[in-house]
C-alpha cells in the first residue's frame, strides 16, 4: 500500500516553509517535503518525511512514485531571476526539465489513483516584460493575457512551466489510444515580490524589498541595487499562503483559467522605506541602481490586475500595505531580532 501524502518540493525553501507550517497548522495531513537543501528541523518534524534531494534524480523521483500516492502536489522548487541570469542552463534544467518531471509524475499518479491529480504552480510576475519604463507606466495594472514576453530565463521558464501544466491539465498523449482525460488539474498562480518576516529570500530580483527591511531591523546598513522611485507589487508572505490554498480548494468549475494573477499592494521602493524607517530610525538605506537589476524590475509591471482570481475563487488579500507592516512586518521582525 502506498502512503498518501502531500508532496511539496522546494520545501526549505521560503514558500516551502511557511506552506507546510500552515498546512501542518490547519490539520494533521502527510507530508512528503523535498528540497536540494535539507529543510530546517522546525519544518522536518511537521512532515511524514523531509527527503534531501534533487528533483531532477531520476532514481529517487521512481523510489518516491513508488512508496507513495500523492493526489496534491505544490511544486515550489525553482531557481529565481538573480541566479538564473548567471546560470540559466541551470535554470532551465531545475525549472523546466524539473516542471515537467513532476507533471510526468503526476500523470502517473493520476494513472493509480483513478482520479486527476491536483498541481499547484507558483509562477511569477516575472513572466511579464515591458519593453521600458515609460510602456511600463502606462500599463498601469495589467492582466494575464499582456506583455508575455519575459526579459528573464526564470520568467521564460515560469511562462512554458504554465503552458506545459495547461498541456497536461487538456491534451496529454492526445493521440494515444488509451490516453487519460484530464490526469493532471493545474493551478497556478502568478505572484509577485514576496516578504516574508522569518525568512529572507535568495536569487531574486524582487529580494531588495524584503533585503531592505531585515538589515534595518538588525541594524545592519544596506545599499538598494534599485532607483528609489522603482515600482512593482508585492505581498507579504501570509498572503501568498491563503492564496495558493484558496486556489486549491476552489471548486473546479468555477475556474475560467490554470493560471491568476494576484497581488496586495504596489510601492516605490522609496515608499517600501517609509515605514521601515518609522519603526527603525537607525535604519541607513542608500540607493545605488545596479543597471543590469533595475533592467530587470523596469520590465515588470508597475501593478497586477487580480481581477480574474477576485471572480473565480473570491480572491482578496489581508493585508494592504499599511496593517502588513503595522501588524505583520514590523511587529514579528523586531521580536524575530530581539531575541
Ligand atoms: C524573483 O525576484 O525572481 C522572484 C519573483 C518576482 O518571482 N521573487
Amino acid at each position: 500500500m502506498r502512503k498518501e501524502s502531500i508532496l511539496v518540493t522546494g520545501a526549505a525553501g521560503e514558500m516551502g516553509q511557511a506552506l507546510i507550517y500552515y498546512l501542518t497548522e490547519h490539520g494533521s495531513p502527510s507530508i512528503l517535503a523535498l528540497d536540494v537543501n535539507p529543510v530546517p528541523d522546525k519544518i522536518k518534524k511537521r512532515c511524514h518525511q523531509a527527503i534531501t534531494g534533487d528533483i531532477l534524480d531520476e532514481k529517487l523521483m521512481d523510489r518516491l512514485i513508488s512508496e507513495y500516492a500523492l493526489p496534491l502536489i505544490y511544486h515550489l522548487a525553482a531557481l529565481l531571476s538573480k541566479r538564473g541570469e548567471f546560470t540559466p542552463e541551470a535554470a532551465h534544467r531545475v525549472n523546466v526539465d524539473g516542471t515537467f518531471r513532476l507533471l510526468q509524475m503526476a500523470a502517473e499518479q493520476s494513472d493509480w489513483i483513478g482520479s486527476s491529480v491536483k498541481f499547484l504552480f507558483p509562477s511569477s510576475i516575472a513572466v511579464y516584460g515591458l519593453p521600458n519604463l515609460e510602456t511600463k507606466t502606462q500599463a498601469g495594472a495589467i492582466g494575464e493575457s499582456e506583455w508575455n514576453m519575459p526579459f528573464t530565463m526564470y520568467g521564460c521558464n515560469k511562462l512554458y512551466g504554465e503552458h506545459l501544466g495547461r498541456y497536461y491539465a487538456h491534451h496529454y498523449r492526445q493521440l494515444a489510444a488509451d490516453s487519460q482525460q484530464h490526469p493532471v488539474d493545474f493551478r497556478s498562480i502568478r505572484f509577485p515580490g514576496l516578504i516574508s518576516a522569518f525568512t529572507l529570500p535568495t536569487g531574486g530580483t524582487s529580494d531588495y524589498g524584503p533585503e531592505m527591511l531585515h538589515h534595518a531591523a538588525q541594524q545592519v546598513p544596506y545599499v538598494c541595487f534599485v532607483r528609489e522611485d522603482t515600482q512593482m507589487p508585492f505581498m507579504v508572505m501570509p498572503d501568498a499562503i491563503k492564496a495558493l490554498i484558496m486556489l486549491e480548494c476552489a471548486p473546479h468549475e468555477n475556474l475560467t483559467s490554470h493560471v491568476y494573477n494576484v497581488t496586495s499592494f504596489n510601492p516605490s521602493a522609496g515608499e517600501m522605506l517609509e515605514p521601515i524607517r518609522a519603526a527603525f530610525p537607525d535604519t541607513q538605506v542608500t540607493f545605488q541602481p545596479d543597471p543590469k537589476r533595475q533592467k530587470i524590475v523596469d520590465s515588470w509591471p508597475v501593478d497586477l490586475d487580480d481581477s480574474r482570481a477576485r471572480h473565480d475563487w473570491g480572491w482578496e488579500p489581508d493585508y494592504d500595505r499599511e496593517r502588513a507592516f503595522d501588524e505583520y512586518l514590523i511587529p514579528t521582525i523586531s521580536k524575530r531580532y530581539t531575541v
